[in-house]
């Protein structure tokens, strides 16, 4: 087993990840960026070293300067954890090159699936079904009518280096075509540097629906179950749960043993999660492999007793898989929340700044996957996620009924966050029926305008905190040092705003 990894990522997965290493007695090995050094992942690793400026690309996405120190600090391996360099090949052969163990697939792995055009082929050699459409890139224009012609509208084109939305457009007409053509290749140029589009038909309210599989060194891969992600803004995930309330039995051994074959086709091992579109008669396709660790990998560990990242690190260490398929037992329900520094009264624009005030949620069935802590200020130059909430029950209504009552306790001050959102959302008929899909959180929101406001906390537990944070700042610094009085001023303005929305609900 190794004795010290390199975990070159920050945040929430940071922390998530050197956990894993301290359970299994091995060091853990932090870089941060000048933004980061206070962080909580920072705090908690054996040794921290600092790669460079705020900005991801001197620091974060510098696969020299991580190398750089993985080998100065003489680890065995390195986890990416997700976003970053996460799936990116490049990573993967720096680390072979260093005599370093990349914990995830193999760079080749990774170029297969990486290219959208590819995976296809792949996975309609293994026998998985995929929406129909061109199997490869659209040479140009004229091709693409051509192509449009036989799939029919409403049409989706896509980026080829494609994920999260990127370079893609719906085509509902022949008329829309030719700009459709030109918007989403020049996005997708931007994007990725790569500009190449294809092809699929539109499928206008299906669920996504991932599996999360499991490779190994000799040939065992396996499924755990699926993860409902239906639940999307702008193509970003924002509460997830396994299993998905519209799968049975005989649909997830269908859907899993699907990606079981992909992935040995892809000669994939470590974690992967094969991504599919599911219709109103429970039709799956396949849509694309993600080749890293997901952010909502905890439902399935919720639900699996398994811990993905332990399991990841003996993989990689060349263990053999420590159980087969029919091992795998689901139980009970999990959903997660991520929860954002965001705005929602203003278009969801990322709100950093100082949290004041932290109370995180315990009790019966809740874990939090957080990497902030009170006092810490969160930066502007990344993802704006402070963590994730996830609550697991015997049954999905267990599950939201603890996930609902964590909402209430949560408390974050000093800076925006979209926990109004969730705790609305969690008492909507629909969702609590499960009856969801793509679209749905869109067209939510769409028609529960200024409802999405700040927590409705109490005046009395602003003005606890303001007090609390004062005391600190005081106790801390002397008395030169109060909390920015404005900010906590405009936000009590916006909760006595939320309070009377509450009373009054437009709909
Ligand atoms: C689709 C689709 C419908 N039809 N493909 C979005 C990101 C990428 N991973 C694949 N995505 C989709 N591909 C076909 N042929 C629907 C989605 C999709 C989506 C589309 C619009 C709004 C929200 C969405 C959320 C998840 C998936």
């Amino acid at each position: 087993m190794f004795r010290k990894i390199l975990i070159a990522n920050r945040g929430e997965i940071a922390v998530r990840v050197l956990r894993a290493c301290h359970e299994m007695g091995i060091e853990a090995v932090a870089v941060y960026s000048e933004a980061d050094r206070g962080s909580l992942h920072v705090q908690l690793a054996d040794e921290a070293y600092p790669i460079g400026a705020a900005e991801s690309r001197e620091s974060y996405l510098s696969i020299e300067k991580i190398i750089g120190v993985a080998r100065r600090a003489g680890c065995g391996a390195l986890h990416p954890g997700y976003g970053f360099l996460a799936e990116n090949p490049d990573l993967a052969r720096a680390c072979a090159e260093a005599g370093i163990v990349f914990i995830g697939p193999t760079p080749e792995a990774m170029e297969r699936l990486g290219s959208k055009t590819a995976a296809r082929h792949v996975a309609r050699e293994a026998g998985v079904p995929t929406v129909p459409g061109t199997l490869d890139p659209i040479a140009d224009e004229a091709a693409a009518r051509n192509a449009a012609q036989e799939i029919g509208f409403p049409l989706l084109l896509k980026a080829v280096a494609g994920g999260g939305g990127k370079g893609m457009r719906v085509v509902e007409r022949k008329a829309e075509l030719e700009g459709a053509w030109r918007n989403a290749g020049s996005e997708a140029l931007n994007a990725f540097g790569d500009g190449r589009l294809y092809m699929e038909k539109y499928l206008t309210s299906p669920r996504h629906i991932e599996i999360q599989v499991f490779g190994d060194n000799r040939g065992n891969v396996v499924y755990l179950g699926e993860r409902e992600c239906s639940l999307q803004r702008r193509h970003q995930k924002v509460i997830e749960e396994a299993p998905s309330p519209v799968v049975d039995a005989e649909l997830r051994r269908a859907m899993g043993e699907a990606s079981v074959r992909l992935a040995r086709a892809a000669g994939y091992r470590n974690a992967g999660t094969a991504e599919f579109l599911v219709d109103e008669d429970g039709k799956f396709y396949f849509l694309e492999v993600n080749t890293r660790l997901q952010v909502e990998h905890p439902v399935t560990e919720a639900v699996t007793s398994l811990d993905l990242v332990k399991l990841q690190i003996r993989i990689a260490a060349g263990e053999e898989l420590p159980f087969r398929q029919e091992d795998v037992t689901l139980r009970g329900h999990a959903m997660e929340c991520r929860i954002y520094a965001e705005d929602p009264e203003n278009q969801f624009f990322p709100s950093p700044g100082e949290i004041l005030s932290l109370r995180l949620p315990e009790g019966p069935g809740i874990r939090n996957d957080v990497g902030v802590v009170s006092g810490w200020t969160v930066p502007g130059d990344y993802d704006p996620m402070l963590g994730k909430l996830i609550a697991w029950g015997a049954d999905r209504a267990e599950a939201v009924a603890r996930l609902a009552r964590a909402l209430d306790e949560y408390w974050v001050v000093g800076i925006k966050t979209n926990l109004g959102l969730f705790r609305r959302v969690l008492r909507d008929s629909e969702f609590l029926a499960g009856a969801i899909h793509t679209r749905w959180l869109d067209q939510w929101l769409a028609s529960h305008e200024s409802l999405v406001a700040g927590p409705p906390e109490s005046e009395e537990q602003i003005v606890a905190a303001l007090a609390v944070a004062l005391w600190e700042a005081k106790s801390a610094n002397g008395a030169a040092a109060a909390p920015a009085t404005p900010r906590v001023d405009s936000r009590w303005k916006v909760e006595s705003r939320v309070d009377q929305l509450d009373n009054k609900p437009r709909r």
